[in-house]
């Protein structure tokens, strides 16, 4: 078992798919470890993104991200990364395979509903960017 990050993003929130992206996300046999709603500032917005800080969508992708609020979620599986990137599928729902959650319900690459973390390694990393240890539930 291991752990990855799901961003619910601004636009999930405003079009009101919480639920049901939540809904995938289970029945895609995640468990919820953590969850919670934020209104990212544009620091934090730039300190998450700071890989992207040299791409051109990245004044746009910060403006987007501070524009309400989003869901950030821990999610545990088996190969949580790699499964929930499946789930989930490519950056632009255009090349998303049929019956993920981006090609299902998002409107463009930048609008893409959900993130999910690219590695164990930043799965980490991006946790512990929204939650303390002591937010998170154990399961058995
Ligand atoms: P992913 O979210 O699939 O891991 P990344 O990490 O390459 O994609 O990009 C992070 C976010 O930046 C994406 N979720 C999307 O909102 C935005 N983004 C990525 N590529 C583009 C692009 N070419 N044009 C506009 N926005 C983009």
């Amino acid at each position: 078992m291991n752990r990855t990050l799901a961003i619910l993003k601004p636009d999930c929130v405003k079009r009101n798919l919480v639920g049901e992206v939540i809904a995938r996300i289970q029945k895609g046999g995640f468990k919820i470890l953590g969850l919670k709603m934020v209104r990212l500032t544009e620091e934090a917005a730039g300190e998450f993104y700071a890989v992207h800080r040299e791409r051109p969508f990245y004044t746009d992708l910060v403006k987007f991200m501070t524009s309400g609020p989003c869901v950030p979620i821990v999610l545990e599986k088996g190969n949580a990364f790699e499964e929930f990137r499946w789930l989930i599928g490519a950056t632009d729902p255009k090349e998303a395979v049929a019956g993920t959650i981006r090609r299902d319900f998002a409107e463009s690459k930048q609008e893409n509903i959900v993130h999910g973390s690219d590695s164990p390694e930043n799965a980490e990393r991006e946790i512990s960017f929204f939650f303390s240890e002591r937010e998170l539930v154990e399961l058995k």
